[in-house]
């Protein structure tokens, strides 16, 4: 999968696939904020990210307090957003909707 920076209009398409992500003000991060029951749920959470920013060798920015997740994501290497970033934001997705089936 390709780190190159994608185009504004490539993000905007991007973005109307994905529920619950934002678009920063500069343009570079998308970005979501999760709540979950308490601190060992969201740490449980955070090990499966990951797991998968591992493989892929793509690593969010992020911060966590007590029950809460803020996740942000960008491509270093090209100064925007990529391909990455965009399968890591639909991978940490999918880990949420199977956690709550
Ligand atoms: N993660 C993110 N988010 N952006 C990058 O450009 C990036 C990365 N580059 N993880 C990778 C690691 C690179 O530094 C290594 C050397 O492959």
């Amino acid at each position: 999968m390709s780190r190159a920076k994608l185009s504004e209009g490539s993000v905007v398409l991007n973005l109307q696939h994905l529920k619950g992500w934002t678009l920063s003000d500069c343009k570079q991060f998308i970005e979501r904020e999760l709540a979950f029951k308490d601190f060992r749920a969201a740490w449980a959470f955070m090990n499966k990210v990951a797991e998968k920013a591992e493989a892929l060798d793509h690593h969010p920015n992020w911060s966590n307090v007590y029950n809460r997740v803020h996740i942000s994501l960008t491509t270093h290497d090209s100064g925007g957003l990529s391909e990455l970033d965009f399968a890591l934001a639909h991978h940490i997705d999918d880990l949420l909707d199977n956690q709550n089936s």
